[in-house]
């Protein structure tokens, strides 16, 4: 397992913490997500052989967030 942060930019209020920590633990491979709202990050801890930083990325903005 590898542990990553990302930045994600839009997040205003719980609901953006609850959108964006459902699009990620429900992809394969991803073993642990914590959102940070006030930070605006995401700590995602996953199996480099099943999914890659690009991958959850592009999750974060296929819901409406932008990932600087
Ligand atoms: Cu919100």
């Amino acid at each position: 397992m590898e542990t990553t942060i990302l930045n994600i930019r839009g997040m205003t209020c719980n609901g953006c913490v609850a959108s964006v920590t459902r699009v990620l633990t429900a992809l394969g491979g991803v073993d642990g997500v914590e959102v940070a709202l006030a930070a605006g990050h995401a700590t995602v801890r996953f199996d480099p052989s099943l999914i890659d930083v690009g991958r959850l990325e592009s999750a974060v903005r296929a819901v409406g967030f932008e990932t600087p």
